[in-house]
């Protein structure tokens, strides 16, 4: 079932036009009304007459993750306060956080924006959908839920953790589809095996919509036998507004409606444009965001572009299944950290200082580990467990709240960690997807 037949369906010259009218529309506001955009565009030396084509897009200046940082919190913002209805905040990259914020029309798009893919993946008024995604400051939860409600599907706003009840309440409520991390997903079936429930034979679940980190096709296979589902892939990012775009039922490639976002495919080094089917950083020109525009924002994600018509007869065009990051953020049970946090965290911490220190992470029982070997500062180190138990619970409390996922942390004599001459290997990643 097509949600909106008629945009989805939309013959894609017909596309381009409305794109460039939107992008036209956008840049002029933005130039006329926001300081930040105008004074970019002038350094860029571009200016809204020369957005003739949509192919001009490449003339204008990339957005990164820092323009975010540095006007924190707001800034960027090209709405009032009297015209937001909502914040969500996102963990940022040394520890100051972004914050997105949103209009109704905002919400409205994010939420039509879903409608549209839970509804290509065969969703529809006759499903009972658990939202496992955390609801909170975090975009997960409250974006699945407005969209899942949109089409008429019955919502159980389940969020994350808890994770018996949840299957009994599957049960009970005859769930048929779930929206959560892979991983969450699979932990939830070890835990029902537990319980002695297959979530394939003894529950309804028939639907997994699932994202915010990457999986691989093989997990897709794998889940898809093992828990008897389809397992859709989802995609999304803050600042594009959340989770918002979807695999359909071809399960070729994640639909990105072209009304909402224009996409581009760059060399991550030269910020050249590369054709359909190549391999680059993911860049995103949101079209009618109105609280916080994005224009040519670097995500940082690693795909490729497909403008072929779908399969399924939707014209707009599909990205891939994102193969990597340009920069070293890792993400933990869907949480984005990045070692620069972890760095500046232990930095203000004197007993240990941020120099000499290693993360590795895991997958356990399905759900991600992380662990820190951080050296102590040769002062601080000392042959009373008291006290060294003390600075471990100072580093393990100060690393959560700054990262917003507990890490386990083990403190190591200093000196004992390796040494490196060139660029540091701090990460160790032993998970296997
Ligand atoms: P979210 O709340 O969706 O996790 P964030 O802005 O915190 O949003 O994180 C977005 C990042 O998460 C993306 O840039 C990407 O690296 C990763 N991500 C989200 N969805 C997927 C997906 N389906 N596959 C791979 N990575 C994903
Ligand atoms: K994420
Ligand atoms: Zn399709």
């Amino acid at each position: 079932m097509k949600w909106d037949p008629r945009i989805e369906e939309m013959p894609i010259d017909e596309q381009k036009r409305q794109q460039y009218r939107l992008l036209k529309t956008l840049v002029c506001r933005l130039y006329a009304f926001s300081p930040f955009y105008h004074d970019r565009m002038k350094e860029a030396k571009v200016h809204p007459d020369d957005i003739g084509s949509l192919a001009d897009v490449q003339k204008l200046p990339c957005m990164f993750k820092r323009d975010l940082r540095d006007n924190y919190p707001d800034r960027l913002f090209t709405a009032s306060q009297e015209e937001l209805v909502r914040y969500h905040v996102s963990s940022g990259t040394t520890g100051k956080p972004t914050v997105v914020g949103y209009t109704a029309q905002d919400l409205e798009h994010w939420t039509i924006s879903l409608a549209r893919g839970l509804s290509s993946c065969g969703l529809g008024r006759g499903d009972i959908m658990q939202v496992s995604y955390g609801y909170g400051l975090f975009t997960g939860g409250l974006g699945l839920h407005y969209g899942a409600e949109r089409i008429g599907a019955t919502v159980l706003p389940s969020s994350v953790g808890n994770t018996e009840r949840q299957i009994e309440l599957m049960q009970d409520l005859h769930t048929t589809a779930i929206a959560c991390t892979p991983s969450y997903l699979l932990h939830m079936g070890e835990v029902a095996e537990k319980m002695g429930v297959s979530i394939k034979n003894d529950t309804d679940l028939r639907v997994g919509v699932l994202g915010a980190e990457p999986w691989s096709e093989r997990m897709r296979d794998h889940m898809q036998e093992w828990l008897g589902i389809k397992a859709y892939n989802i995609y999304g990012t803050s600042e594009l507004s959340g989770p918002m775009f979807t695999d359909c039922v071809e399960q070729q490639g994640v639909h990105i409606w072209s009304d909402l976002a224009l996409i581009e495919v760059l060399d991550p080094d030269t910020g050249e444009v590369l054709p359909c089917g190549e391999k680059g950083e993911l860049t995103i020109t949101m079209l009618q965001k109105e609280a916080l525009p994005m224009i040519r924002y670097r995500i940082g994600d690693i795909t490729s572009m497909d403008d072929s018509v779908c399969a399924c007869g939707r014209t707009h065009p599909r990205i891939d299944r994102i193969q990597g990051r340009v920069d070293d953020m890792l993400i933990i049970r869907g949480i984005n950290v990045f070692p620069s946090q972890i760095e500046h965290t232990l930095l203000s911490i004197p007993e240990v200082g941020g120099e000499h220190f290693q993360i590795i992470v895991d997958r356990k029982k399905n759900l991600d580990t992380l662990l820190l070997q951080v050296e102590l500062q040769s002062g601080a180190f000392s042959d009373k467990i008291n006290d060294l138990m003390a600075i471990r619970r100072k580093v393990e409390y100060r690393l959560k709240n700054a990262l917003n996922v507990a890490a386990e942390v083990e403190l190591v004599e200093p000196g004992s960690l390796p040494r490196f001459e060139g660029k540091a290997k701090r990460v160790i990643d032993k998970r296997v997807l």
